[in-house]
């Protein structure tokens, strides 16, 4: 009941702004009508959740705290801890595979609906590091650490320390070092990094990102994921992104506040999503040799996701269902 004699002021006072008082002494028009009726609309989106990658087993536990009537930053951080803790996925959390030098690093990020933001970068022997971007988003003044600097508070904070490296991603790592051959291929290089958007049953909007990065990087490297715009992005007022694929060129093109942005203009997620990778294209003539795969959801929990290759999927729960899609993609041959 709250909710919705709140949404009817929103909505009147939104379009009081937009055409003035005469609308008031008219009384309710057409207008105003499918305003509202569009708003009403948009509650059933939601709850949403929507994750790069096929990763039902995390959706769906961000699914049940959505359930539970616990925020979407609430869902975000235990959905990917699903993932992270998942030793079989190689690319996030343990059994991420790990640089040129054997070494596990990993990435992560978060950011809620008030538009704060937290990361860690370059984090090392810490199984769930999207938890700890978020205490570094609520517990310090800052909103990135790196490194030993991350670690150290993360096991200030209570995190253990885990050997990160498993016997299959080592073994991988060995096989690899015998050419030591570097290059990304497309959908194969990683392919559990998470990216998640979840939306609550009060339409706020939050989004975390994950992962291990490319495998065999260089030592040191830092990938798209944790930066805030490029990974990840999310207004509450307008929706949210988060990308997937060669890091390298979404940081370039900023990729994720790009498509916020372009919904902000009256985009859907999907048109964002394909004029997002259409700046990559435009930039990159080597293209035809990496993936990069972006995931959109709006206000009204209309998504959209768009990859440059075939092979991208998503995951969706929504209305009861958590499914996996395939994603529509630019280079069709
Ligand atoms: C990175 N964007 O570190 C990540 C990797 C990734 O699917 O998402 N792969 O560049």
């Amino acid at each position: 009941m709250k909710r919705r004699k709140f949404i009817q002021n929103a909505s009147l006072s939104t379009f009081g702004i937009a055409v003035g008082s005469s609308v008031f002494a008219s009384g309710k028009n057409l207008s105003l009508i499918s305003e509202e009726k569009k708003l009403q609309n948009s509650s059933e989106n939601f709850p949403l959740v929507i994750a790069t990658w096929n990763v039902n087993d995390s959706t769906a536990e961000a699914w049940r705290v959505l359930q539970e009537g616990k925020s979407s930053l609430d869902a975000i951080e235990k959905g990917c801890n699903i993932e992270e803790a998942n030793a079989e996925g190689q690319s996030v959390g343990i059994g991420g595979l790990p640089d040129r030098d054997g070494n596990v690093t990993l990435d992560a990020c978060i950011m809620d609906s008030k538009g704060n933001y937290g990361a860690v970068v370059y984090l090392q022997n810490i199984v769930h590091p999207i938890s700890v971007a978020r205490k570094v988003m609520e517990d310090t003044p800052h909103v990135i650490l790196a490194g030993k600097g991350a670690e150290q508070f993360a096991y200030s904070e209570g995190f253990e320390k885990t050997d990160l490296l498993t016997e299959a991603s080592k073994k991988a790592w060995e096989e690899w070092k015998k050419t030591s051959q570097y290059k990304p291929i497309i959908n194969i290089e990683n392919h559990d990094t998470i990216g998640m958007l979840a939306i609550d049953k009060n339409g706020d909007i939050s989004g975390g990102c994950t992962t291990s990065g490319l495998a065999y990087k260089m030592a040191g490297r830092v990938g798209d994921s944790p930066i805030i715009g490029s990974g990840l992005f999310i207004d509450n007022e307008i929706g949210g992104a988060t990308a997937t694929g060669l890091g390298e060129e979404v940081l370039k093109t900023v990729g994720s506040f790009l498509i916020v942005e372009l919904m902000r203009q009256g985009k859907t997620p999907q048109q964002a999503c394909e004029e997002a990778i259409g700046r990559i294209i435009k930039k990159s003539p080597d293209f035809k040799d990496f993936q990069v795969g972006y995931i959109a959801v709006n206000k009204k929990g209309e998504t959209g996701y768009y990859s440059i290759h075939d092979g991208f999927w998503v995951t969706k729960y929504q209305n009861d269902k958590n499914e996996n899609i395939p994603s529509d993609f630019y280079d069709k041959k």
